[in-house]
Parts: structure tokens; C-alpha cells; sequence
């Protein structure tokens, strides 16, 4: 295993501006030319070898300026030696042969279900042909596809076709790992754009047949995203169409090749009968998000991989909002802050913790993480809150003033706000280069009208650095007095030292402090509470997350103090509940979201960030308990709220639909712990859309039934491989500790468990560690379970079976049966010859 570092970055030797490539496409021996313009520059690295990355490719023919060359390539790439190469402009042919079928890694050029495609990012473009595949090194790229397939698509815009051929012309330089091709037999949903400027852009959204039926929310996301990022980021579109693809095998969720997005089929389809409203929302969230890219990725790139959150935590940060815009921002923060601590959080308390931007890495799809992401889009949001959004908005216009068409860094970025806000970023930047979640403790103090916040923060140890400098932490306070009323507004705090004082002075009475709003920072606050002052948080809070968060944090006590032995559930939480549930005056969304009670890995990790030893079984055993407390305390008022969210009208995907469906199946689920799963079967058997099935079959499979509704629904949809993939998952993720492994076995000897697709490896094998007291039942079969699954398809997609070995990374948090069960699953997984570097890296991380 070789480690790639930050500090050996070096600028490419070699200056190459245009490439000409011609694809004549077999399944099993496509052949691939390429013409590599190249201009020397003697002050860049005189001397220098030009080195070209290459994997898996069969070199046919190599030329000089046509003149033929005879160098051997090795088992990564190519390198002609300085001596050969002209001084002045020069171009590079060569002609290689890969097999596309054979490629189920599915990163390169590869097939899925008879059409080509291609993932380059991170380094998919070197086995597609010999090139300096590193995102500093932006060409314009010409290209040209043969084959009999009626659709044949690449980068840019279109340059001519005939019977059996396609050009596509690229205008904008790019890294080559935005290139991609597809070709099949596809047909388009089609559409235009007419920009801000007036240019008429084409849209198309691609699909097999049968499925044009399922991309009209796709498309109107799209165009929602377009006209978003003129308004609020000032960001036109640039090329003469912009084309969409559904592919069913792809390794992550969508790629933002320029001018030609692919996506996983499931973040395109939806129709009412087979999506749920999450489907909807996630479909609306990664649509804007490879269409952001376009600015944040594409025309401003990455100068190396460890830069990586530059464009992404730029663009989830502006998906997030673009998602607020279009719903609701105080539940989408909510939903956004949940996703983060169950990845994040998780991520950075365990062996795999990283800075949002790594120093080294072995393998760099290993760093497609919730911390380069979402903690990436965290630290922007942070920024935004410290300089304010007009400074915010300045600092980006900036940013694509000057870097448009360059490879930037975090250093560029970060100085871009310090040329347009005059500020000192130097200790912001910590929040780049060092892991951890920070945790923060307060201390309150009333005296002679003055109220004092002292804050304090203590930053853990992470791998590789065990000691920190303090961060900054911009951290959002409001007051309010004892009679609910604020009497200050929220006002941000920053927190620059190990420990700091804030004073509020001329306040009549001592107040209650709502801190944190809005999730101001990424960090966990370490506050003692009373119950009875969250409830009234809970009650009063102007701001909508911290009220929902002091719902949160009353649960997870009652939550830990039922998992120690406690015989109850104490009133406060239920009280807060059932009058929570019955407001009309809050949005159906948030009281769905305050009606979850927390996840079961959510509480082990809370428990164990304590110094305590989760006991999963107990935990489980606990979270049914309080679940049917409050199904008991709801009783009453359960039948008048379902009547109440009951959706009368056609289905519509928005937020306010959603909302109710939302609250509506919350109820559901709470009212079949009492009911036997009547109220649940006839809601199964009159549902209209996937949202309502599913719920009704989650609620009977939570309470031990359902076995005929699984059927129906399989005797439904057991031609559409995306619902499909809902049957497969909803089974694993409610099975009893005692029947997950069991249940996965089932499952997995299925003819339908194409387990080579990653959809449906995730929806069973995703699942069986998703649910946290059946993958860690004390026998440990699933952990083996895991491991064979993992071992089984690391040949075939090392990717993706390095992503799904993250379940593994919780270890240290359990009692050491389980520690010495998952330690010899590890050892087990690392004494395997053939390893990927994928796989490889992530075990011995977590075995660490
Ligand atoms: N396709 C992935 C994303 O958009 C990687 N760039 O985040
Ligand atoms: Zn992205």
C-alpha cells in the first residue's frame, strides 16, 4: 500500500491543452485513440519525463507527432523519457483496448444492463486511456463515439453525428475526471431552460424505455436548480444543452461530468406509486447538487484530491440551502444535523476519523465521507454565519472572479474571505486540517442583573493528532425569560479561546439560555439540563431547531435511563409530547421529526461519547418500551391527528404533503403497537403511493407481522428493480435482533439477490448493519455475515464494499466480547490475499 501525501503535491510536468478522443465501442474490446496536444513549458519542470497514469489497458499503438513510439508501459501507467520529447508543441497518440463488460468495478468506462457508461471520479479515467488523470491538469476534450447504439453522448456540446457516429465538443477546459460517454439504446425525456442572459439550453433527461413516465420531478428540479443558482448565487448555465442519465449500476448516488450528469437510476425515477416522499426529496437535494457542481467543481476545480471538500462541501452547503428554499429551512437543518450525527459524528469518534481535509491517503475513494461532506458543507455554513451573508455573497462572487477555470485549493478559498472580508482566517482553518468533534461545556451565572455564559472547549484526540489548538466556534445564543419571551435575539457568540465569558447585562430576571441555535457549530454541547427546563425550551424556544433539539435531548435521557433499568418513563418527555403533536400551530413536518424518537446507533454513540458502554440489546429492548409509552400517552389523541394529516386530494410530492404523510405515518406506526396492526393492514391495502405502503408495512414488520403484505407487495413489483430494493431493505431493517442474520441469509440466497448491482447489495448488506441491535446481536453472525458479503464482493467492486465496511468502524464503543467479535472479523478480512487497496486501507484503519 503506497500513501499518497499532501505536502509532495507538485504541479504536472507536461502543460496539455486539447484532447482528441475517438471511441469504437465492443463490449468486449472497445477501442480507444487518443490525441494529446500537448505544450511544453521549459519553466514548469525542464528535464522532466512525462509520465501518463494507465490501468487495465492494452496499448496497441503509441506515436509521436505520428512518428511510432516503442515504450513499455507498466502496471500503472506510461512514461517516455525526457530525451524523446520535442521542445516545442507536440502531440501524443495512442490507441489502447479495454473490455467494458468485463469491468464490474464499474469505475472506468463499463456496461449496466446493456448500455455503456462511464465513472471517472476519482481515478476512473485511466482505464479508460493513458493520461495525466489528476484534476490539476484541465483540457478542452473533442470526442468521438462509434457504435450502432442509437444514443451516443459525451461532454459539451454536440458536434455532428451520421449513421453510427457522434462528435461532442467540450468549450471549457476540465479535469478528466468529468469526462463521461454513455451509449445506449436511451430514450429522453426532453425540455429547455432559457437563461437569465437569454441562451436557450436544451435538457434531456435519459432513460430505458418505459421510464420517460418517471423523470418529470427530475426534470423540474432541474430547471428549479437553474434558475436557483442565477438568483442566489448569480450562476448562469454554460453549454447548449445539458443532458441527464438513469443508470441502475452505479457505485455512489450521481456524477457532475460536465454538460452529461449520471445518476443512479433511484435519484431520477420517481412516480407516486414508487417513490416515498424521502425519494422525492433526495431526487430534488442531488439533482441541484450536480447541477451546483457545474460552478463549484466544474469551471472551479480541485487542484488535488485532498482538496476535495472545496466543491464538495461547497456544494452540499448550497444544496442544503437550495432544499430550504424550496421546503422548509427548519426542517431541513433538523434533517440535515440528524444525517450528520449519525455519519459525521460516528466518523470522527472512531478509527476512520479525518479532517475535512485529509493529509495523506492510500486510496482516495476511501475519502468520499460524511466528514469531507457534510461536516465540509458544516464548516462554510459556519463561515457564512461569522462574516454574514452580504460578506458571504461578496467572498463567493470573489471566488468565481478569480478562480474560474483554475484547480484551487483551501488555501485559495480561505483567502478569497480574507481579501473580501479583511478577516484572519488562520485559526478558522483549523476547522480544515484537524479532526474531531469539538465538544463544548457552559457554565451559567446570575449575578446583580448580569447574566454570564462561560463556555469552554475541549477538542478529543483523533488519529494522528492527539493534541489540538482551540478553533474557532461561532456559537448562536437567544434568551429567554422565564414567562417564554426573548429577550435577546439570537446573537453569535465567538468562541476563539479554551475558555471564554459573554455577559448580557440589563436583564430583569435570570434567563434561559437556548444555545447553539440552529446547529451554529459542529460540535456536541455538554450542557446538564434539567427536564423540566427543556420542556420548556421545548415549549418556547423561538428557534426551531434548538426546540427541537431540547425534544431530542429529554428523549435520549429517558432513552439511556430506561436502557440502565429504569421501570418508567417519567411525564416530562410524554407531557411535552402530546402537547407537541396537538399544535396545530407547528408545520406537520417538525412534529413528525420530534415524534422520532432517537435511533438506537444515535443513542450507543451518545452513550459511549459519555464514557458509557452501550448494551445494544438493552438499548432496543428500551427504545420498544418507549415507544409504546408514548403510543399509551398519544392514545387519546392519535385517531383526530390521523384524521387530521389524512390527504384527501391527488398526490403531490411537496413539503406540505410530505409533512402530513409524514406525521400521518408516525401516528400510524405508534397506534399498531396498540392496535395488532389493524389500523396498519387497512392502510396498507388502501394505499395509493409508496410512502403510505411502505409506512404500513414498516409498521406491521416492527410488530412481528406483515408476512402477507410482503407478498402482495412482491407479487406487485417484482419486475421494478428500485422498489424491489425497498422490499429487500424494509425487511432487514426490521427484523428482530434475533432474525436480522437470519433474515439476510434468506434474502441473499434469492435468484433476485443480484448482489453485483451495489443498489441491492446496499438495500440488504447497507441494512443489515442499519440495524444497529440485530448487527450486533451478541452471536456475532452478522459481523460474519459482513465479512463473508465483503470479502465476496471486494474482487468484483472494491468500492463499494470498502464503503459498506464502515459498519465495522463503531468497535471500540462495545463491551469486548463484541470488540474481540469484530476485531477477528477485521483480522479475518486483512489476512485475505488479493485485498483490494480499497478495502485494504479501510480494514487496517478501523483494525488500528
Ligand atoms: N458524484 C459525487 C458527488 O457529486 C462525486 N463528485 O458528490
Ligand atoms: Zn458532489
Amino acid at each position: 500500500q503506497t500513501t499518497v501525501y499532501l505536502a509532495d503535491y507538485r504541479p504536472y510536468s507536461h502543460p496539455l491543452d486539447r484532447v482528441e478522443l475517438t471511441f469504437r465501442l465492443a463490449p468486449q474490446a472497445t477501442r480507444v485513440v487518443a490525441r494529446l496536444h500537448f505544450r511544453p513549458d521549459p519553466a514548469r519542470s525542464p528535464g522532466a519525463d512525462l509520465r501518463l497514469d494507465g490501468e487495465g489497458l492494452r496499448l496497441i499503438r503509441l506515436a509521436l507527432d505520428g512518428t511510432p513510439l516503442d515504450c513499455q508501459p507498466d502496471d500503472t501507467g506510461l512514461t517516455l523519457p525526457a530525451a524523446l520529447l520535442p521542445a516545442d508543441p507536440f502531440v501524443l497518440e495512442t490507441e489502447v483496448e479495454i473490455a467494458p463488460v468485463g469491468n464490474t468495478a464499474l469505475e472506468g468506462l463499463y456496461m449496466s444492463n446493456g448500455m455503456y457508461c462511464t465513472q471517472c471520479e476519482a481515478e476512473g479515467f485511466r482505464k479508460i486511456t493513458y493520461y495525466p488523470d489528476r484534476p490539476d491538469v484541465m483540457a478542452r476534450f473533442h470526442v468521438r463515439i462509434e457504435s450502432d447504439l442509437p444514443v451516443l453522448l459525451s461532454n459539451g456540446n454536440p458536434a455532428g453525428q451520421g449513421p453510427g457516429w457522434a462528435e461532442w465538443d467540450d468549450p471549457w477546459p476540465k479535469p478528466a475526471y468529468l469526462f463521461a460517454l454513455v451509449a445506449g439504446e436511451l430514450v429522453a425525456l426532453p425540455d429547455h431552460f432559457l437563461t437569465a442572459s437569454g441562451r436557450e439550453v436544451a435538457l434531456n433527461i435519459w432513460v430505458r424505455a418505459g421510464d420517460e413516465s418517471r423523470c418529470a420531478y427530475a426534470m423540474d428540479a432541474l430547471k428549479r436548480s437553474m434558475r436557483w443558482d442565477e438568483q442566489v448565487y448569480g450562476r448562469e448555465y454554460d453549454l447548449d444543452v445539458f443532458n441527464i442519465v438513469a443508470v441502475d449500476d452505479f457505485n455512489m448516488g450521481a456524477m457532475e461530468n460536465k454538460g452529461l450528469n449520471i445518476f443512479n437510476s433511484k435519484l431520477v425515477l420517481a412516480s407516486p406509486e414508487t417513490a416515498t416522499d424521502t425519494d422525492y426529496e433526495r431526487i430534488e437535494a442531488v439533482i441541484a447538487h450536480e447541477y451546483f457542481h457545474n460552478w463549484t467543481g466544474n469551471r472551479i476545480t480541485c487542484r488535488d484530491w485532498f482538496q476535495l471538500c472545496l466543491k464538495e462541501g461547497l456544494t452540499v452547503f448550497r444544496d442544503q440551502q437550495f432544499s430550504g428554499d424550496m421546503r422548509s429551512h427548519a426542517v431541513k437543518r433538523i434533517e440535515d444535523v440528524q444525517a450528520l450525527r449519525a455519519r459525521q459524528f460516528r466518523e470522527d469518534q472512531g478509527p476512520l476519523a479525518h479532517p475535512v481535509r485529509p493529509d495523506s491517503f492510500v486510496e482516495i475513494n476511501n475519502f468520499y465521507t460524511a466528514t469531507v461532506y457534510e461536516k465540509g458543507a458544516e464548516v462554510i455554513g459556519m463561515l457564512k454565519r461569522l462574516v454574514g451573508d452580504a460578506e458571504y455573497a461578496r467572498a463567493l462572487n470573489l471566488y468565481f472572479a478569480r478562480h474560474d477555470g483554475e484547480a484551487a485549493t483551501i488555501e485559495d478559498w480561505l483567502k478569497v474571505f480574507e481579501d473580501a472580508t479583511g478577516r484572519d482566517l488562520g485559526q478558522f482553518k483549523r476547522w480544515y486540517t484537524e479532526a474531531g468533534t469539538p465538544r463544548l461545556t457552559v457554565e451559567e451565572e446570575w449575578k446583580d442583573g448580569i447574566y454570564s455564559l462561560t463556555l469552554e472547549q475541549h477538542l478529543p484526540p483523533t488519529p494522528g493528532q492527539p493534541v489540538k489548538a482551540p478553533k474557532v466556534i461561532p456559537v448562536a445564543v437567544g434568551l429567554l425569560n422565564p414567562n417564554g419571551d426573548e429577550v435577546q435575539p439570537t446573537t453569535v457568540l465567538e468562541l476563539t479561546e479554551t475558555r471564554q465569558s459573554f455577559r448580557f447585562e440589563g436583564l430583569a430576571s435570570r434567563p434561559v439560555a437556548s444555545i447553539l441555535r440552529g446547529f451554529s457549530a459542529p460540535v456536541v454541547l455538554d450542557r446538564a439540563v434539567s427536564a423540566a427546563e427543556r420542556a420548556f425550551l421545548l415549549a418556547h424556544d423561538t428557534d426551531p431547531f434548538n426546540r427541537w433539539e431540547a425534544g431530542r435531548a429529554l428523549a435520549k435521557e429517558v432513552l439511556a435511563d430506561l436502557a440502565a433499568g429504569a421501570p418508567t418513563v417519567g411525564p416530562d418527555w410524554l407531557e411535552a409530547m402530546v402537547r407537541l403533536v396537538q399544535d396545530d400551530s407547528l408545520d406537520p413536518a417538525f412534529r413528525a421529526l420530534a415524534l422520532r424518537l432517537p435511533g438506537e446507533d444515535d443513542m450507543a454513540a451518545t452513550l459511549a461519547a459519555a464514557g458509557k458502554q452501550p448494551d445494544p440489546a438493552a438499548l432496543h429492548t428500551a427504545r420498544r418500551r418507549m415507544a409504546a409509552a408514548l403510543a399509551g400517552a398519544l392514545a387519546p389523541a392519535l385517531p383526530g391527528l390521523m384524521e387530521a394529516t389524512q390527504i384527501t386530494g391527488a398526490f403531490s410530492p411537496d413539503a406540505v404533503q410530505a409533512g402530513k404523510r409524514a406525521l400521518h405515518n408516525a401516528c400510524l406506526g405508534l397506534l399498531s403497537l396498540r392496535d395488532g396492526g389493524a389500523a396498519a393492514e387497512a392502510a396498507f391495502a388502501a394505499a395509493t403511493n409508496m410512502t403510505d405502503s411502505l409506512a404500513a408495512l414498516a409498521a406491521l414488520l416492527e410488530i412481528g407481522r406483515g408476512q402477507p403484505q410482503l407478498d402482495a407487495f412482491e407479487a406487485r413489483w417484482r419486475g421494478d428493480r428500485l422498489v424491489m430494493d425497498k422490499w429487500f431493505m424494509v425487511q432487514v431493517l426490521h427484523a428482530a435482533p434475533d432474525q436480522t442474520a437470519r433474515t439476510v441469509e434468506l434474502l441473499t440466497a434469492r435468484a433476485d439477490f443480484d448482489w453485483k448491482n451495489p443498489n441491492r447489495f446496499r438495500s440488504v448488506i447497507g441494512a443489515l448493519s442499519a440495524n444497529h441491535a440485530g448487527f450486533h446481536y451478541q452471536d456475532g453472525a452478522s459481523y460474519r455475515l459482513l465479512a463473508d458479503w465483503l470479502l465476496r464482493l471486494d474482487p468484483k467492486n472494491p468500492q463499494t464494499a470498502a464503503r459498506m465496511s464502515t459498519a465495522f468502524e463503531t468497535w471500540r464503543r462495545y463491551d469486548s466480547g463484541r470488540q474481540g467479535l469484530i476485531r477477528a472479523e477485521l483480522a479475518r478480512i486483512l489476512a485475505t490475499s488479493g485485498l483490494s487497496r480499497d478495502l485494504g486501507e479501510m480494514a487496517t484503519r478501523m483494525a488500528g
